[in-house]
């Protein structure tokens, strides 16, 4: 019911407090199994003091809109680009969708198709319906990355782009992206790369030593990718990146504002009236960490996931699904519905819809947290 008399803001408080009070927290160490994590103090005191900032009306935040290009121009960077097209959106989602849309829009196909890995992220099941783009499903091989064979298979008059997933959603698993631009680049078809997890791991694992596949804008036929600061980028959600090789892909999905402050003003993203704190937040954090101080980050969660991994093996009945690529650690076990709600009576905060239960080292997860786990784990499965 719409109050007809405010409450004070006490009450308003001591409420919220009470009903939030079921949430788990990043901080009690149960979250085991999201993407998200507490975002940074610095982040969290810009997200505060710049919180109406609006760049969906840029005319008006000039400031705000130069850093979030920066902000753009630094991803591009990571991803090595020395000049990149795009935004800061809501997250993986919106990036993901932008990019399809993109695809669609400088093609010239009537009944178009996107080719995707079986193993994509939900978001492209809504870019498919919303853009009116058959999904053409592309099978795994048997390390759950895409068969790239089979990829080809699938490429007709009709093909608008290539979808490699740098860092699955379920496993952390990366695609075959070099072998996928080359066929991009064989059959001028655009490639668009799901880094949204990965983006802010590999390039830090790879200059750490980790054998991963190179995944970004290096690779000619890679024409965009997606990548999250509101992941392992340590920024509040909502924070997403899309980055475009070229300005065209942008431009193929800018619509006139002409209205608003800045004159003459386009609109590529979804979303109209926008957060520019949040682009201010990555900004801000990539100059405060640094590439130094993201590979540390990396270097914790990574060398958290092996010590992880190494100890699921030795608990009899628990299979990992495979050996970990990034620091994301999935396993089976027999029973697993049964353990699943054990673990969740116990208040760990994990799921196992996908037929496994998948375990995300980020940055809140401590080695003593996953000790406690490890043990209620071998408790469970003794017992079931
Ligand atoms: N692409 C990939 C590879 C993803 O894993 C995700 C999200 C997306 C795109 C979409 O990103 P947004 O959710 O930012 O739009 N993957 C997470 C997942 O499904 C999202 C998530 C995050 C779920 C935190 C739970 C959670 O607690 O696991």
């Amino acid at each position: 019911m719409f109050p007809k008399k405010g409450a004070s803001e006490e009450e308003v408080l001591e409420e919220l407090k009470i009903k939030t009070s079921e949430d788990l927290t990043f901080d009690s160490g149960r979250i085991l199994g999201s993407m998200c994590t507490y975002p940074h103090p610095l982040a969290v005191k810009i997200i505060e003091k710049y919180i109406d900032r609006n760049l969906g009306d840029p005319g008006l935040h000039v400031g705000s809109r130069k850093i979030e290009e920066e902000a753009v121009g630094m991803l591009a960077n990571l991803l090595s680009l020395n000049r990149g097209y795009g935004h800061i959106v809501s997250g993986g989602t919106e990036g993901n969708i932008l990019a399809v849309r993109a695809f669609r829009n400088v093609s010239n196909v009537e009944r178009p198709e996107l080719i995707l890995p079986e193993s994509a992220h939900f978001s492209f099941l809504k870019a498919g319906e919303m853009l009116g783009v058959k999904l053409v499903w592309a099978k795994l091989k048997e390390d759950y990355t895409v068969n790239v064979r089979d990829v080809e298979n699938k490429i007709t008059d009709n093909t608008i782009g290539i979808i490699g997933i740098a860092g699955t959603t379920g496993l952390g698993a990366v695609d075959d992206i070099p072998a996928l631009s080359d066929l991009a680049l064989e059959y001028d078809i655009p490639l668009h790369v799901d880094a949204a997890f990965g983006g802010f791991v590999i390039p830090f694992a790879k200059e750490l030593g980790y054998n991963i596949p190179d995944f970004d804008f290096r690779l000619k036929g890679v024409k965009s990718i997606t990548i999250d600061p509101h992941k392992m980028g340590m920024v509040p959600i909502p924070a997403g990146g899309i980055i475009f090789r070229e300005k065209r892909f942008v431009d193929a999905i800018s619509v006139p504002a002409p209205y608003l402050a800045g004159g003459r003003v386009c609109q590529a993203t979804i979303t109209g009236t926008r957060p520019g704190a949040n682009a201010l937040a990555v900004w801000a954090m990539i100059k405060h960490l640094g590439f130094e101080g993201y590979k540390e980050i990396v270097r914790n969660a990574m060398e958290l996931s092996r010590w992880f991994a190494s100890e699921l093996k030795r608990i009899p009945g628990v299979k990992l699904v495979r050996e970990p690529v990034l620091n994301i650690v999935s396993f089976s076990t027999e029973n697993l519905e049964d353990i699943e709600e054990e673990l969740k009576a116990r208040g760990w905060g994990i799921s196992a819809h996908r037929g496994y239960i998948r375990i995300v080292m980020m940055p809140h997860v401590r080695r003593a947290h996953l000790e406690e786990f490890l043990m209620d784990l071998r408790e469970i499965i003794r017992k079931v």
